[in-house]
């Protein structure tokens, strides 16, 4: 019976076939130990020379790591056996004996590891870490899902950029020029208005010219718009929200966070509330942490570290300078040099993982942000229509899906976060 190692409980003292790859190989004379994994689990097959035929222990034998093969036997339940279950193999195939693998229990340098990302996948702590990612995934939609949200799916190829024009990456679209999008957002506004709460998912594209750690030119994000939301309303439902995700996370994908010997204590604590500061706090923070820094500056990388070192869960910092921020944010009608918006920082050094804002619905003032950030009116009359026609107070806010990865798995790079990175010197494989 074809079976799979996570099935294996079911099949205890009965026969099975399972097809995997040799994870590792030890001989001691007549008897031989494979540890196979087969994308759901790691096993070990004993292969007795008395067991199976003489051809078969052959074959064994000049198995190397990375194999792909077949192995029928029968399940042992063994407390002693990591996983609890072994099999006693009865006969074995090969699909393909591997040639030499690149990637060894040694050390090997970034890029190395990065020309062979498509092999290093295949090792125990990067499994982990696509597991916890695809995980992050469902939790995300499943709590918008349950909560009232519509996912709506946005175009990829856009005719108007969202977050400035520095970062665009164009494209030829039959003599016109499209941008690969860089948010789903301003089509997410225009679906708020038959739909009431939506959010799209997807990939992201920004051509980031600085080499970080935390910037990827390819990134997907959830981006969750909301009719009649205010900043707060909205703060309030991103801090259930990556709480949900986190506290579902340590619930469901234990082991793979032991695999990455995550210290876990700290993630407990992402509950809600989380703490609010305003900009104008964050740069007196600052200050007295010796950084030179000066009111409407935007921060950066070790500013955010420095902030959230502070905090013991996720803070949001509020009321930025609107000449820092994009051009949709609405600016506080008490006091217009800030805005409703706010970014979330997570804490460890993990940096911003949301950026979200109450957005400006009134028409005229739009326009004139439009206009001050110079962008060109004919590509964005449809994006005034929506204030046109029934226009409403509205929030949103987008969550990059390896920031968030990478803050769970406690990576140091946002290059492990995703199955296949792009980076600014790299496009393979
Ligand atoms: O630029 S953002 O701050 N905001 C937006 O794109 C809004 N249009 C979202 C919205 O309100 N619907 O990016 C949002 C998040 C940010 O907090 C990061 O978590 C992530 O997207 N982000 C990135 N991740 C990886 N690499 C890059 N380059 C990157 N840029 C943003």
């Amino acid at each position: 019976m074809k079976t799979t190692i996570a099935d294996i409980h079911k099949r205890v003292d009965s026969e099975v076939e399972l097809m995997g790859w040799v994870y590792n190989r030890r001989s001691s004379g007549s008897i031989q130990f494979l540890i196979l994994r087969d994308g759901s689990g790691f096993i070990q097959a004993v292969v007795a020379k008395d067991e199976v035929a003489p051809e078969e222990f052959d074959l064994c034998s000049s198995l190397t790591q990375e194999s792909s093969v077949k192995l029928r036997g029968r399940v042992r339940e063994d407390h002693r056996a990591p996983g609890g279950y072994e099999l006693t193999v009865t006969g074995l195939d090969a699909f393909q004996v591997s040639e030499e693998y690149p990637i060894t229990l040694k050390e090997h340098g970034i890029e190395f590891l990065l020309d062979n990302r498509h092999l290093w996948i295949r090792t125990p702590a990067q499994r982990a870490i696509l597991k916890i990612r695809a995980e992050v995934i469902r939790l995300a939609r499943g709590f918008l899902d349950d909560n009232g949200f519509t996912l709506v799916d946005t175009p990829i190829l856009t005719g108007a950029a969202c977050e400035g024009t520095s970062t665009l990456f164009e494209t030829d679209y039959f003599g016109e020029t499209a941008y690969l999008s860089q948010s789903g957002q301003l089509y997410s506004e225009a679906t708020i208005a038959a739909l009431g709460k939506v959010y799209c998912f997807g990939p992201t594209f920004r051509a980031e010219k600085s080499k970080t750690r935390r910037h990827l030119i390819e990134f997907w994000m959830v981006e969750p718009e909301m009719a009649f939301f205010t900043m707060e309303d909205s703060n309030e439902l991103q801090e259930r929200f990556v709480s949900h995700i986190v506290q579902g996370i340590l619930e469901g994908c234990p082991e793979h966070l032991k695999e990455l010997e995550r210290d876990t204590a700290s993630l407990k604590k992402v509950v809600p509330p989380f703490p609010r500061i305003t900009y104008d706090e964050a740069i007196d923070m600052l200050h007295e942490k010796g950084f030179d820094i000066d009111w409407g500056d935007d921060f950066g990388s070790p500013h955010e570290t420095a902030l959230a070192e502070s905090f013991d869960r996720p803070v949001f910092v509020t009321h930025y300078p609107t000449v820092a921020k994009a051009f949709y944010m609405e600016p506080d009608p008490e006091r217009p040099e800030v805005i409703l918006g706010a970014d979330l920082l997570a804490p460890e050094g993990y940096g911003e993982i949301i950026g979200g804002s109450q957005r400006i619905h009134d028409p005229v003032l739009l326009e004139k942000r439009m206009r001050e950030h110079n962008l060109p009116l004919e590509s964005y009359q449809w994006y005034l229509d929506l204030r046109r026609y029934g226009s409403v107070p509205h929030s949103g806010f987008g969550m990059g899906i390896e920031r968030v990865v990478a803050w769970i798995c406690g990576l140091n790079h946002l290059r492990e976060a995703i199955p296949f990175a792009r980076l600014l010197n790299r496009l393979h494989p």
